[in-house]
């Protein structure tokens, strides 16, 4: 593969607005020209480091915008990921990552995607659980000049969902680019545990990029990229790359997605420091559970309590992505595979000497979960990935063709079946699942996996089964494998709930 130059970098991209470099399946993907915004990103300082003492950078904490008439604008612009180094992004109304949004539970969620990027284009409200027209299938992508009315009730519980693009074949390039966001839903329940907020809550998307001699990120998703998963060395938090943050000595709440494309992150702090994870997925767990390392694979989420009291002003404390290494084996994808290498990936340094009197939670709401015992039936769903290609059940995706019709509103046991040794994160729409089992590689079922899940982590040769009942709508929706490029190349089924 060759690596792109900066020149060739942007202009392709901020010029030509668009190369999808994927593979040769995908060329037939609509190109359009010229995209809006064509100038180039300003040169770095230095050699692409920040040119101070500092090699780290503020790490990011936006505003956050509430759900009433929401009005987003997706255009190419460009991004300071740290230090002044300007790179060619796509983002939702200018910003990356996408405006962090807070929905009460019961809110009615409106909102209108406007589309100025090159491409089709669709938003997906990942963890919610919409009418089947608000959920960013992709058959209902907009094309470039189009926008999108979304228009539906929050009936989620409290917990750290997300959205991006789910456009077909470009979900990985348009995320890659920018257009993903956090959305946090808050209701009564979780309000009486007093969690800590404001500048105490801590909305963190973790994401890795391949970047050039200069430090600027490129998608060039080639050859065994393709099978991998597209994966960089350069730690992002919240679009800024090597992020720090300044903290109390208080106790903080971590509301973290990796973002990323492909890599799994284990998530763990250098010197150890244990924390309490308290929600996942579906919003906080059955119970807190002190840990020293969570799993977090694509498109998961992690809430956890770390507390920095009795720190001394000065002390830094690295989150790391810890190594480790794949069950099933990845041999085969050589100098490509970078799933399992440590990341440094956000610095604490702690700045102020407080009093804090918040309290961790030592029990944590009932979670409402399907029980197996009631199942009436049972399904199987094979990943396999062969010759640059990647299948559910043998079949790629289709836009039109329903792939498995389930009733509305009864219990089935899935098994999602890994036929090879590529992760898999398995991410259905429309509803959580409750995962029961895993055998085949790490053969356990793991404590961030409890309560409601709408992503799990499959290994190498792994089988994971769970629990799932439709009980939001009917009508057409995803399972799909959510590691980006996976999903481009069509390992992706539609289940229609009827
Ligand atoms: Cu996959």
């Amino acid at each position: 593969m060759r690596r792109l130059s900066r020149r060739d970098f942007i202009r392709l991209t901020g010029r030509a607005g668009l190369v999808a470099p994927m593979a040769a399946s995908l060329s037939t993907s609509p190109l359009l020209a010229a995209c809006g915004s064509g100038a180039d990103p300003i040169p770095p300082p230095g050699n692409g480091a920040n040119g101070g003492a500092d090699s780290r950078f503020p790490l990011r904490l936006p505003e956050a915008v509430g759900a009433g008439d929401l009005r987003f604008v997706a255009a190419p612009t460009e991004w300071d990921i740290g230090g002044g180094l300007r790179t060619p992004v796509w983002a939702l109304n200018g910003e990356v990552p996408s405006p962090l949004i807070r929905v009460r539970r019961g809110e009615r969620f409106r909102a209108v995607m406007e589309n100025q990027v090159p491409h089709d284009l669709i938003l997906h409200w990942h963890g919610l659980a919409p009418p089947d027209d608000m959920d960013g299938h992709p058959r209902f992508a907009v094309p470039p000049g189009g926008s999108y009315h979304y228009d539906f009730p929050v009936e989620d519980r409290a917990g750290t969902y997300w959205y991006h693009s789910h456009t077909h074949h470009h979900t990985g390039e348009h995320t890659y680019r920018g257009i993903a966001g956090l959305l946090l839903v808050t209701d009564d329940e979780e309000d009486a545990l007093g969690l800590p907020s404001g500048p105490r809550e801590i909305p963190l998307i973790l994401q890795d990029r391949r970047v050039d001699a200069q430090g600027v990120p490129f998608f060039q998703p080639f050859g065994p990229a393709l099978m991998a998963g597209y994966m960089g060395t350069q730690a992002m938090g919240n679009g800024v790359r090597d992020p720090y943050l300044e903290v109390d000595t208080a106790l903080y709440r971590f509301r973290i997605l990796n973002g990323s494309n492909a890599r799994i992150f284990r998530l763990g702090f250098s010197d150890g420091t244990p924390f309490h994870l308290i929600g996942n997925d579906g919003g906080l767990l059955p119970a807190p559970e002190v840990l020293t390392a969570v799993d977090v694979a694509p498109a998961e989420r992690v809430d956890l309590l770390v507390d920095l009291r009795g720190r001394d002003v000065g002390e830094q404390l690295m989150l790391r992505s810890l190594p480790f290494s794949l069950s099933g084996g990845m041999g085969f994808m050589g100098g490509q595979n970078l799933q399992g290498d440590p990341l440094a990936l956000l610095e604490l340094r702690v700045a102020r000497a407080v009093d804090d009197g918040a309290s961790i939670p030592t029990s944590l709401p009932p979670v409402a979960l399907p029980d197996p015992a009631d199942a009436v039936r049972e399904r199987t769903f094979r990943f396999d990935s062969r010759q640059m290609n990647h299948f559910i059940n043998g079949r790629n995706f289709e836009m039109e063709r329903v792939d498995e019709r389930v009733p509305f509103g009864e219990t089935e046991i899935w098994s999602f079946v890994n036929e090879s040794g590529l992760p898999h994160p398995v991410h259905l729409h429309a509803t959580h699942f409750r995962v029961l089992s895993r055998s085949g590689g790490r053969g356990r079922v793991f404590p961030w996996e409890a309560g409601r899940k709408d992503t799990v982590l499959l290994q190498g040769f792994e089988t994971v089964r769970v629990a799932v009942r439709f009980t939001a709508h009917r009508g057409l929706y995803l399972l799909h494998c959510h590691n980006l490029e996976h999903e481009d190349l069509g390992m992706m089924a539609n289940i229609l709930v009827e």
